[in-house]
């Protein structure tokens, strides 16, 4: 059977007429013994009041600016018959029988402090790294630590509810707060923030002659937007072959053709073109999560980045409307930007508004890679060096050399099915395998 207890103010020394400045439960709430339920604020003090008994507020007596004494009603809690009685039964054997207020039930005192049993990690366990994340408001109200503690670890931002105390029945500290905070912002920058084991500092010297080089602006900036895209986007690699030996033939042509006008059209070209033809059968490739991860956002227009590799590191600038372009204004304008990209000459417009990238590795070798995602783009199109192979031709029965050039297509699994992936690099390498489709 329920009873109902009353709650009151218990001894707090000498302090009368002490404010009240937060109150930690609601009618409805269960409450366990020790839980807090009120914090008082003197000018000389904080302090907490923990819960005498476990059970359920039924209704909160005070609210927040009131000025309490020793005696004054906090709260009324409904508790088991048996748990009341065993903590009288408790507080007979530990301390004085507590006043009796006319007209009331009988008042309830915070039991005697006893050491609750420490949860201070072992010294040789490290706390995990913590992944800073937004305060859990019940976690931080039901957390034991007073009234400063607790504006404290609010400007710092640091969640009370995911702190273990160091203190008596595991209150938690200032020093426990910055501790915590400090292993956040640890993990942060160790381990990524991921909660992963930092990586360990070693002195390579130990082991032999060692030379420190910077890395470049470039290196730096690239590898943050190569780090975060790897971890955030989850990538599937399809590879995929296409048959560029009519193409090569072509290409050859061409640029004998165009040889006093300065034009060398390289497979890259080709490949943009390509691109752009597939984008437009897939039109997903050519799109973007919006931030919120709800909608997605279809691009219209058909921009592609290039992949350049420059003295100072990788840099991606982007050659826009490739659909309103010729092969040789494609071709032409590669060459132009890849001269800029080395010549550290790019502006940031030259950098933005790509819809996919392409990284080709065919003028240095290779077979295969797995770029990474140019985010927020969802796709990015890796090339490796074309090799003549001999393939088995079915109409005649017969191997024929042809130069097979290897495609390596990464792309958002997000957005992007597997099956879509596998269709885009078969309709791209169909398409590079007759130049006529190329050219509709
Ligand atoms: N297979 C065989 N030969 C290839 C080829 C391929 N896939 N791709 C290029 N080639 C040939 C070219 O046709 C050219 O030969 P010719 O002189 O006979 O015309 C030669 O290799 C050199 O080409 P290139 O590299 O100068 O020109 P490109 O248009 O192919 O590439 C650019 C331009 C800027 C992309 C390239 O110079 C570059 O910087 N590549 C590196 C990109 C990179 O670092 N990617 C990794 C990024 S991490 O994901």
């Amino acid at each position: 059977m329920a009873e109902e207890k009353n709650i009151v103010v218990p001894d707090i020394g000498d302090f009368e007429g002490v404010e009240v400045i937060e109150i930690m439960v609601s009618p409805g709430d269960t409450i366990n013994v020790e839980d807090p339920l009120v914090s008082l604020e003197s000018d000389k003090a904080a302090m907490e009041i923990p819960s005498p008994l476990a059970g359920t507020i039924r209704e909160v007596k005070i609210k927040i600016g009131d000025q309490v004494s020793k005696g004054d009603l906090l709260a009324t809690m409904e508790v088991a018959a048996a748990e009341s009685a065993a903590v009288a039964h408790q507080e007979a054997e530990t301390a004085e029988p507590p006043e009796e207020t006319p007209g009331a039930t009988e008042p309830e005192q915070p039991p005697t402090p006893t050491p609750a049993p420490s949860r201070k990690p072992a010294a040789d366990q490290r706390p995990p790294p913590v992944t800073p994340s937004p305060i859990d408001e019940a976690g931080f109200r039901k957390a034991h630590a007073s009234p400063s503690v607790r504006k404290f670890a609010r400007e710092l931002g640091a969640d009370l509810g995911q702190i273990t105390g160091t203190g008596k029945k595991g209150r938690i500290s200032r020093q426990d707060v910055t501790a915590f905070v400090k292993r956040v912002m640890t993990s942060a920058t160790a381990g990524g923030g991921l909660g992963v084991a930092p990586m360990p500092e070693i002195d390579f010297s130990e082991f032999g002659d060692i030379e420190t080089q910077p890395l470049t602006k470039i290196n730096k900036l690239t590898g943050q937007v190569l780090h975060r895209n790897w971890v955030t986007v989850p990538h599937v690699t399809q590879f995929d072959e296409a048959d560029i030996t009519e193409l090569e033939a072509f290409r050859r042509q061409l640029n004998k053709e165009h040889k006093d006008e300065g034009v060398r059209v390289t497979v890259l070209a080709f490949l943009m073109k390509a691109l752009v033809s597939a984008l437009k059968e897939y039109p997903r490739f050519n799109s973007s999560l919006d931030p919120g991860g709800e909608n997605l956002v279809l691009k219209k227009y058909f921009h592609i980045g290039v992949a350049v590799d420059t003295p100072d590191g990788l840099v991606v600038p982007v050659i826009r409307d490739c659909d309103r372009k010729s092969l040789i204004e494609v071709a032409n304008e590669l060459i132009a930007v890849s001269a800029r990209a080395r010549a550290k000459k790019l502006s940031p417009a030259d950098l933005s508004g790509g819809c996919i990238s392409i990284s080709s590795l065919g003028g240095i070798g290779g077979t295969a890679f797995t770029p990474i995602v140019n985010a927020p783009e969802v796709a990015i199109l890796g090339v490796s060096r074309a090799q003549m192979r001999p393939v088995y031709q079915e109409e005649d029965g017969e191997f024929e050399p042809r130069l097979i050039l290897p495609l390596s297509l990464s792309y958002d699994h997000r957005v992007i099915d597997g099956a879509d992936g596998a269709r885009f690099t078969s309709f791209l390498s169909k398409l590079l395998s007759d130049t006529r489709r190329l050219l509709l």
